[in-house]
């Protein structure tokens, strides 16, 4: 954290109109790092967790190892840190990848559960400042289903986060329908969190620093979010809402364009599986899809995405530990819009989303 004493407190409790409710914050399991490492040791790591694991895990710089400990922590560290900048609440979930990329998937389900477990004591300890969001292996989409159901009516979570792909597959693959449909019966949300790209994508990025948070994670995400749109995930679950960090992972920037070229490619028939939707792009961006500010303390682009978008489906987040910056909070007070609209997004989007 950049130090802004000069600006003053932040404070919880929502004095100042509002609580401040953060919603993509992350934790990790001692047994899910060391499992990245042995990945890494033993050659069967891709190039995304070579970079991403093999920096934060085993890299000597402050930024890795404060952010290391700070992920390990579920308890008071933790709640210091949300003291300290005025967050009230936070909607945790596993960091990325979770056990997606495990090609043991008895090993990626007892690790999953396992990490559900903990994360649900943690909010049973803290149930006033931790929400959970569950990790699934989505390796076996038949016991991730039944996982969103356990984390649902068991652990008492509110919504599933997923880090994009799969081993190189993307969830519009219809073997990937039972979550969906899991989530669907549950009314509950799914996160689609960023990950680094698979080998298939990572290519020029990676020698040029540029395949995690700056740029790749949103290529990936984006491109994600775009494939499940396109191939209609909402006309066949018009009830799903998907969220995404990030500001939208750029797409709310694109909409004009992803809309006259999508629109086009259907009329022409060129690509088999680029079908007619119910609705365009920009239509269930404004029914299905929400958006959270996680690494983009930006008022240009909130306020764009919330013009878009409506301004009943932009949320704040912090992306603790990995943008832990009291600075940004301040600046996230600070936007100059109606008291209305700032409460939306520090508050009530997330209780009205998440079903708090
Ligand atoms: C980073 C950023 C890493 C985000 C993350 O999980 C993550 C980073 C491993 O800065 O390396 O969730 N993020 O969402 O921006
Ligand atoms: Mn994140």
């Amino acid at each position: 954290m950049t130090d802004e004493s000069t600006r003053g407190e932040l404070k919880t409790g929502g004095g100042h109109g509002y609580l401040r409710i953060a919603t993509e914050e992350a934790f990790a399991t001692r047994e899910l790092v060391e499992v990245f490492l042995r990945m890494i040791r033993e050659g069967q790591a891709d190039k995304g967790m070579v970079s991403l694991w093999g920096f934060y895990a085993a890299s000597p710089s402050q930024r890795a190892t404060t952010i290391l400990e700070r992920l390990l922590d579920l308890g008071e560290r933790r709640i210091a840190d949300m003291d300290a900048t005025g967050i009230d609440r936070a909607v945790l979930a596993l960091t990325s990848p979770g056990v997606q990329p495990l090609r043991d998937h008895d090993e990626a389900k007892a690790i999953a559960s396992r990490a559900n477990d903990q994360l649900a004591e943690a909010c049973g300890k803290y149930p006033d400042r931790f929400i959970g969001m569950g990790t699934l292996a989505t390796q076996d989409p038949e016991w991730s289903a039944r996982e969103v159901h356990r984390c649902a009516r068991e652990l008492g979570f509110k919504g599933v986060q997923i880090n994009s792909h799969t081993q190189g597959e993307y969830l519009d693959d219809p073997k990937y329908d039972p979550i969906f449909r899991a989530l669907v019966e549950e009314g509950q949300p799914l996160y689609l969190h960023p990950a680094t790209p698979p080998d298939s994508m990572i290519g020029p990025m990676l020698e040029a620093g540029l395949d995690g948070a700056i740029f790749g994670f949103g290529v990936e995400t984006g491109m994600h979010l775009l494939l499940l749109i396109t191939i209609g995930i909402f006309d066949r679950y018009p009830d799903l809402q998907i969220m995404v960090g990030h500001m939208g992972e750029a797409l709310p920037y694109w909409l004009y364009r992803l809309d006259y070229m999508h629109q086009a490619g259907v009329r022409s028939k060129r690509y088999e599986r680029m079908k007619p939707l119910r609705k365009t792009i920009a239509e269930y961006m404004r029914s299905n899809v929400l958006v959270t500010n996680s690494g983009m303390a930006w008022e240009p682009a909130i306020r764009f995405c919330q013009h878009v978008m409506g301004e009943d489906r932009v949320m704040y987040a912090m992306d603790y530990p990995y943008q832990y910056e009291a600075r940004e909070v301040h600046a996230m007070d600070a936007m100059d819009m109606p008291a209305e609209t700032k409460k939306k997004f520090f508050q009530a989007n997330a209780e009205h989303w998440f079903k708090l």
